[in-house]
């Protein structure tokens, strides 16, 4: 299955030899009827993976990487017109067509979801509404009217997330005193005290950080009409929130919060004065070349507002490349419409596509792959980040998800990339080696104290910040995950390091994380058949045999869940209701390659399970090699903000059937 890599980079270790490599072989047929049944589905998987693999070779960029969109929901197009609004920068073409994009999202009841088929959401609602007015949408507009009834009959602006309320607070329609507090004096907390902002996971504290500039300046710009009709009772627009007891963690939030409150009023002025040049000194240090902020959407609108609020006019340097970087994540549409994408993902496309392509074999010295290594090897990051105020004497070699975020090179990519290069037979071997050496050794010292690995920073697991009334929307930490740990335990085999003791204490922690039901949780990818995709692999790579009763565990969950039609689906809601949603939903091509790749790892490539899987991704697949994927199988935060990656349909796909056919050359022509 993994024929194309041994002995593609000489200089490296072979693969340790894995579970699925012992079934790779095909075994003795048990009857003529059931050989010719599985020669038809390798038949048409050998189609299958050969029509994706042209497809996928296609999309690659000239410079070697891959990217396909990042879709998530409108409360991104929302807010960049509100943005725009702010700064006074509005263009009528922008305008036009973003409310084009929105106008397209709403749904027949009038609300706006965060997913393909999910529920009406308040908050994104109340977004898009406002932009749609901003962009000319009259209240009455029948459109409208539907969603602002809807609105009010969900509590109103009041109920909505504090993000929401605080852009509606830069226009006068919330009152700032109505909102949680977040004082730039935040920055001058020790790392050793609690709520410091490095106990934040990296994308909350580059938010907060701007955040609370804005939160001290409370800036109003004139209104350019009311809103009174998204208040249950505009006379009475932020009713009182019940005090939780003293005693308890919320209850002493609560009052912190409103310790805080009064402190706004008697700040001294100079040490207010001097934390708010100190955060935009934060904020400066951590622009990127391109200038974004951490490669994501929040930190960069912040930190545009929060600039300009000191003073920083709209053509200084910073915030004219801070606003050139936020225009590169609009995606234009052939009908016009203008869609603005959260992050961009081309290293996390890159590493995936190039690992499917060698799976359905693809040669490991074929030109696109040794252009698409040779663009990942000059993404390595070479300097410290963020990353270091907790590891200050460990060195770079690390990978960040998006094109330039030099200072958040996460784990999760940097353990991809790995592998992906070592499926590459590039012409120089030794940069490739050296590159992956560094690489390891930082995963390595990555590892969180409890043996698992989060995604950007080593043991972010404080339980103070998801206390806070500011934080009701996603996750405010990044503790170790077991999809990511899954990916390092994979990568570590990989090289050669499946008996170190570090990698042993991961597999410890993934064994233990393991749901009764069988599964793994996903962090970042949607959700119990993303977790379990991971981790399966990972435990072959280490040498666990499918015979390890977790795996078999894990092999009867996947059984349980596959659909009638013989794919997987797993619903955003089981999320929020595992018993009934844990697996459960309508298939979609990741997911089934998905539980696939588990299977597969498990040693399961005769059963029917697989047999009926790989069916169902031969039976979808368009005519052009590609696949639809209209649900959301990526995850941002569990529930809160979840990701359709346009190439997820594309790469997991690949690499299943490619798995399935057991790789090499002769699998596909190439
Ligand atoms: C798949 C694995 C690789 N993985 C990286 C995945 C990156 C996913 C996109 C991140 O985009 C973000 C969008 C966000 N929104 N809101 C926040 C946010 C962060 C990242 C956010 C939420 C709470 C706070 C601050 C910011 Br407090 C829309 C490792």
């Amino acid at each position: 299955m993994t024929a194309t890599t041994d002995g593609s980079t000489g200089a490296l270790p072979p693969r340790a030899p894995s579970a699925s490599d012992a079934t790779a072989e095909t075994t003795e047929p048990t009857d003529s009827l059931r050989t010719a049944v599985l020669d038809d589905t390798a038949e048409s998987a050998r189609r299958a993976a050969a029509r994706a693999t042209d497809y996928l070779l296609s999309l690659q960029d000239p410079a070697g990487w891959w990217k396909g969109d990042l879709e998530t929901n409108v409360t991104m197009d929302a807010e960049d017109l509100l943005l725009r609004q702010f700064l006074g920068i509005q263009d009528p073409r922008t305008t036009e067509a973003a409310g084009r994009h929105i106008r397209g999202e709403q749904r027949p009841d009038g609300t706006w979801a965060t997913f393909y088929g999910g529920p009406g959401e308040l908050s994104a609602t109340v977004e898009a509404y406002v932009a749609l007015r901003l962009a000319g949408d009259a209240p009455d507009a029948p459109h409208m009217a539907r969603a602002s009834a809807w609105i009010r009959e969900q509590g109103g602006v009041a109920a909505a997330r504090v993000f929401t309320r605080i852009w509606l607070a830069l226009f006068g329609w919330w009152k700032w005193d109505d909102l949680p507090e977040l004082p730039p004096e935040l920055l001058y907390l020790p790392k050793w005290f609690p709520l410091n902002i490095y106990d934040f996971g990296c994308w909350a504290r580059q938010t907060i950080v701007p955040l609370t500039i804005v939160s001290a300046k409370r800036p109003v710009r004139p209104a350019p009409f009311a809103l009174d009709e998204l208040h249950v009772d505009p006379r009475r627009p932020a009713p009182p929130r019940p005090l939780a007891p003293a005693t308890s963690w919320d209850g002493l939030f609560q009052r912190l919060d409103k310790a805080l409150h009064l402190y706004h009023k008697v700040a001294l002025r100079k040490l207010r004065g001097a934390a708010m040049r100190a955060a935009a000194r934060w904020i400066i240090e951590r622009q990127e070349n391109d200038g974004c902020w951490g490669g994501i959407q929040p930190p960069a609108v912040y930190s545009v507002i929060a600039l300009h609020l000191l003073g920083y006019d709209l053509d200084h340097p910073v915030l004219r490349t801070g606003l050139a970087s936020l225009d590169r994540f609009a995606v234009w549409r052939e009908d016009g419409a203008r869609m603005i994408e959260a992050c961009q993902s081309p290293v996390w496309d890159t590493c995936l596509a190039t690992i499917a392509l060698a799976d359905a074999g693809v040669p490991a010295g074929h030109p696109q792959l040794v252009k698409a290594a040779d663009w990942m090897l000059a993404e390595q990051i070479r300097r410290p980040g963020d990353w270091s105020v907790q590891r200050p004497q460990l060195p770079s070699g690390g990978w960040a998800f998006e094109f330039e975020n030099d200072n958040y090179p996460d784990i999760d990519d940097t353990a991809e990339v790995v592998l992906a290069l070592r499926r590459v037979q590039h012409p120089d071997p030794q940069r490739v080696a050296d590159a992956v050496q560094r690489a390891v050794r930082w995963n390595f010292g990555m590892q969180s104290r409890n043996g698992g690995w989060g995604a950007f920073d080593v043991d972010n697991t404080s339980p103070f910040p998801n206390r806070l009334p500011f934080c009701d929307f996603g996750e405010v930490i990044d503790p170790p995950s077991a999809d990511v740990t899954a990916h390092v335990v994979e990568m570590l085999a990989d090289v050669g390091r499946a008996h170190d003791p570090r990698t042993r204490r991961g597999i410890a922690w993934l064994l233990a994380e393991q749901e009764p039901s069988g599964a793994w949780f996903g962090r970042w990818g949607t959700n119990y058949l993303y977790g379990t995709g991971s981790v399966l692999p990972a435990l072959a790579a280490a040498g666990i045999p499918g015979s390890h009763p977790a795996v078999r565990r894990a092999v009867r969950w996947l059984e349980q869940v596959q659909n009638e039609d013989g794919g997987w689906g797993e619903d955003q809601r089981s999320y929020q209701d595992k018993e009934r949603w844990a697996g459960r939903g309508a298939s979609t091509a990741s997911q089934t390659a998905w539980a696939l790749m588990a299977l597969l790892a498990a040693g399961e490539r005769e059963s029917e399970a697989v047999r009926r899987g790989v069916r169902w991704l031969t039976g979808t697949q368009r005519d052009d090699g590609s696949w639809d994927e209209p649900y959301f199988t990526g995850t941002g935060f569990p529930w809160d903000f979840s990701i359709n990656y346009h190439l997820y349909r594309q790469v997991f796909p690949l690499t299943a059937l490619g798995r399935y056919l057991g790789g090499g050359p002769a699998a596909v022509g190439a």
